[in-house]
């Protein structure tokens, strides 16, 4: 560490998986959405696989923190669509008008918390506060229902505000999509000294046409408005335009196709519309802090599809207490993928940036094409920033404990697709989240059925 740089920790706030975890089908461009539509999902095992990654990071020293599960259904949305009388009447009469609309306020997606928000560390803002940007999330519909609750949730980890900015979401319109910290990248020397923040997006929101096949999620406006409000060094600051070819082979994010920490910025050479313009642009952004490493993934020894099925890149990358090289967490369907093992093999045994890879399993999660670099948020928080942060949202042995006890005692095993239409499904899952307000110490108006919403 540069010893002029104060020290600070890259925490990783996971979304707990939620008890209405199923496969809708819900995603266009998200093949693992699209190809396992329909399955019988297992909600327990799903919360339980993500609270083990987090166990498993917080065992190997790291700062882990958690973000609850948003309250699904979301009868506040149902009403204002105007169904009405009690809520298992709202779920019953929109469940046989509409099932496809009840699935979609019913979804768990808040689960997948690197589209939470956009982070941005006080060392590259401007005001020398941490700044952070809830996601609109406004190109799906079950994911453009989280952005408020989101907030709500950053607030209550988040509570000073002369240390912390959380601001409100963009518009929740499409010039202003924004799918948060999974198009966003930032490299540094040390997390506590100035960074480079690479801003990835697909497509201009000003334009007439599109240029891929499936939805291209982030726009240029949306990257340049946080870029903007968090204040941020314009000379260290970059935008890069994700290439349309990944977007149409799956990669509906950009951390699908690449990850980046420290100095390392590890990404399939297809990743990038124009990927020497990026690496230059990189590199100047760099200048005087660090000289970046690049890592980039050939299509002869990864190609795209294998890249996309096995989720490689959709790794989480980290600097591990007492290891020298950076770690990758990957998930186990990269070590069952000829290609990408071979490859992750062969890159640990080299000698460059990334050291070792680590497999965990949260299939569960994947079949919905969410990896474990998806399960989290990455929050550099400052030595005073940590020690304001929320405890009762810090992974400690006691919360997972009580994290597995809560999830054993509410979840259900299985969950059919036809199964949302269940009212009894509502009552459960608002009843867990209720007692989960009191393990982790959020009051009792934080979900709208609390505060008499929904
Ligand atoms: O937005 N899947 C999520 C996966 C998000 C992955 N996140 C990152 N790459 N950072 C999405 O497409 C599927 C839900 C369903 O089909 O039921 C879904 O929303």
């Amino acid at each position: 560490m540069n010893p002029a740089n104060p020290p600070a920790y890259e925490a990783n706030y996971d979304g707990l998986i939620g008890p209405t975890h199923n496969y809708g089908g819900l995603s266009e461009g998200n093949l693992a959405s699209a190809n396992n539509a329909g399955l019988i999902a297992r909600p327990r095992d799903a919360a339980l696989q993500g609270l083990a990654k987090m166990k498993l990071m917080a065992d190997f020293g790291l700062v882990q923190g958690v973000l609850p599960p948003q309250a699904r259904p979301d009868l506040t949305q149902l009403r204002l669509m105007g169904f009405g009388g009690s809520g298992p009447n709202i779920i019953k009469t929109a469940w046989a008008e509409n099932p496809k609309l009840v699935r979609n306020m019913s979804s768990a997606s808040s689960m997948w918390a690197a589209n939470a928000a956009t982070i941005s560390p006080s060392a590259d803002c401007a005001d020398g506060r941490l700044h952070m940007t809830p996601a609109n999330l406004s190109s799906m519909l079950h994911r453009s229902l989280e952005s408020e609750q989101t907030g709500r949730a950053l607030r209550a980890a988040f509570t000073d505000e002369s240390q912390v900015a959380v601001h409100g979401a963009l518009p929740m319109q499409s010039t202003y999509s924004d799918e948060g910290a999974a198009n966003h990248v930032r490299l540094c020397a040390d997390h506590g000294g100035a960074g480079v923040e690479i801003f990835v997006y697909g497509r201009d929101g000003l334009a007439a046409e599109t240029h891929t096949n499936f939805p291209a999620r982030q726009t240029i406006q949306a990257s340049q408005i946080i870029a903007k409000r968090h204040g941020l060094d314009g000379t260290r600051t970059v935008f890069a335009k994700q290439s349309a070819q990944v977007i149409d082979a799956g990669a509906f994010h950009n951390d699908v196709v690449c990850v980046g920490a420290r100095q390392c910025l590890f990404y399939h050479e297809h990743a990038f519309e124009n990927p020497d313009e990026v690496l230059g642009a990189v590199r100047r952004a760099a200048q005087g802090l660090f000289e970046p490493q690049f890592v980039a993934v050939s299509d002869s020894d990864v190609p795209i599809r294998e890249a996309i099925k096995s989720y490689m890149f959709n790794s989480m990358l980290v600097q591990l207490p007492g290891r020298e090289r950076l770690s990758l967490i990957a998930p186990t369907e990269t070590q069952e993928n000829a290609y990408t093992k071979a490859y992750c093999q062969s890159m640990a045994s080299g000698n460059g940036p990334i050291g070792e890879v680590i497999y965990v399993d949260v299939r569960q999660s994947m079949r919905n094409g969410g990896g474990p670099a998806c399960l989290r948020l990455r929050i550099v928080l400052t030595e005073a920033q940590k020690r304001g942060a929320n405890p009762k949202m810090l992974l400690s042995a006691g919360l997972y404990d009580e994290l597995c006890q809560w999830v054993s005692r509410h979840y259900r095993e299985e969950l059919a697709p036809d199964d949302l239409g269940d009212p009894a499904l509502m009552d459960e899952s608002y009843k867990a989240l209720d007692a989960l307000t009191q393990i982790m110490g959020l009051g009792s108006d934080f979900y709208p059925f609390q505060r008499g919403l929904g």
